[in-house]
């Protein structure tokens, strides 16, 4: 059971985060996502729209998804890679080299990010609708 792992914020749900946890669990028997808290995001200087059990529900149900843990910290990575007997560490290309540390525990693969897509982006097309609306 070659097992793949990930993080993410996971909020707003769009093809860039389908087309990472596609290709993620591509490359293993299954793929376990370590899933940003609502405090770990504040951390992050990220405010997810969505919070933490709203996006677990949303994440647990997509098919390339095998299972879903919090991640609270930055710190927490290697525990996790052991506690699952993780082979494969998966991330997005905006995080090259940040995680090659992790080298010594499995695998580390950082894949393209999908371009021109992005929570941000449709949080701020969003707003600007909404102001059109009440303008
Ligand atoms: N992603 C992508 N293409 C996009 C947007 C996101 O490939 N257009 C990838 C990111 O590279 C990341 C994953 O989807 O691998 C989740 O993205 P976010 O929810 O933005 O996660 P992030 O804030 O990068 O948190 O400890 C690691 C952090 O929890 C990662």
């Amino acid at each position: 059971m070659k097992t793949v792992i990930t993080y993410g914020t996971f909020d707003i749900l769009h093809i860039g985060h389908i087309n990472l946890l596609r290709r993620a669990r591509a490359l293993g028997d299954r793929l376990v996502v370590g899933l940003s808290s609502d405090e770990f995001n504040r951390g992050k200087h990220k405010s997810s729209l969505l919070n933490f059990e709203n996006r677990k529900v949303v994440l647990e149900s997509i098919r390339y998804v095998d299972e879903v843990f919090p991640e609270h910290n930055w710190e927490q990575k290697v525990d996790d890679i052991k506690r699952y007997g993780a082979a494969v560490f998966v991330m997005g290309h905006d995080w090259e080299g940040k995680f090659d540390f992790l080298s010594e525990f499995c695998q580390v693969r950082y894949l393209p990010r999908t371009e021109s897509i992005s929570t941000t982006e449709i949080k701020q097309s969003l707003a600007i609708s909404v102001v059109g609306v009440t303008q």
